[in-house]
């Protein structure tokens, strides 16, 4: 099945970056590449269509507590201005870049985060980009499935959108075995279609 863009529907493409989908990354996810023509591809359903479509980009500074190295729970990846943190080279570009975890902070969702030292939750300005298209139903792809696309799809619904999830446009970090499946399945739970 494929998905209609009609009026209101946008395409969200969740950290398509070096670490995450070349091999060589500092946090590659197993299949990431794998993602790239398939996301090109619902590109060019989207473009002509006319929908908008964002992108999301992790945003680290080079230390910052999501790391290991300082008290997170992850290697280094994604730092700004690096090339990590560029969206894969065959990507096809065309609409807004969202950066996220500029700062001091930590969570998965390309719509908030949270800034670590005050416990505060920061808006990453993709809501207001979204609501200023008239937008009311999110189509999510890219990377990883059992955080950014786990966590931007749960937020999406609570923020009330419409949410589906391209199944064959994600791939997961699996930290545990069955992390990717748990994450669909928690997702789907919460309401939001698997496609
Ligand atoms: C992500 C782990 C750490 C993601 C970001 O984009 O899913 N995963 N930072
Ligand atoms: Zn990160």
């Amino acid at each position: 099945m494929s998905i209609e863009y009609e009026e209101g529907t946008a395409l969200l493409v969740v950290d398509v970056q070096n670490d995450f989908s070349d091999p060589k990354g500092g946090l590659y996810v197993q299949g990431g590449e794998e993602v790239v023509p398939v996301i090109n591809r619902e590109i060019g359903r989207a473009r002509a269509s006319g929908a908008p479509i964002a992108y999301t980009k992790d945003w680290h500074p080079p230390e910052t507590p999501h790391f290991a190295k300082y008290g997170g729970k992850w290697p280094q990846h994604c730092v700004r201005e690096t090339w990590g943190a560029e969206l894969h080279p065959d990507l096809e570009v065309a609409g807004e870049v969202v950066h996220k975890a500029t700062g001091d902070e930590d969570g998965y969702s390309g719509f908030s985060v949270e800034h670590l030292p005050t416990g505060e939750r920061r808006d990453t300005g993709l809501e207001r980009i979204l609501r200023a298209r008239g937008v009311h139903t999110v189509v999510i792809a890219g990377l990883a499935t059992d955080y950014c696309v786990k966590e931007t799809a749960l937020d999406a619904v609570d923020k009330g959108f419409d949410t589906i999830v391209l199944t064959d446009a994600v791939r997961a970090v699996e930290v545990e075995h069955g992390d990717g499946d748990r994450a669909l399945e928690a997702i789907a739970r919460a309401g939001v279609k698997l496609v």
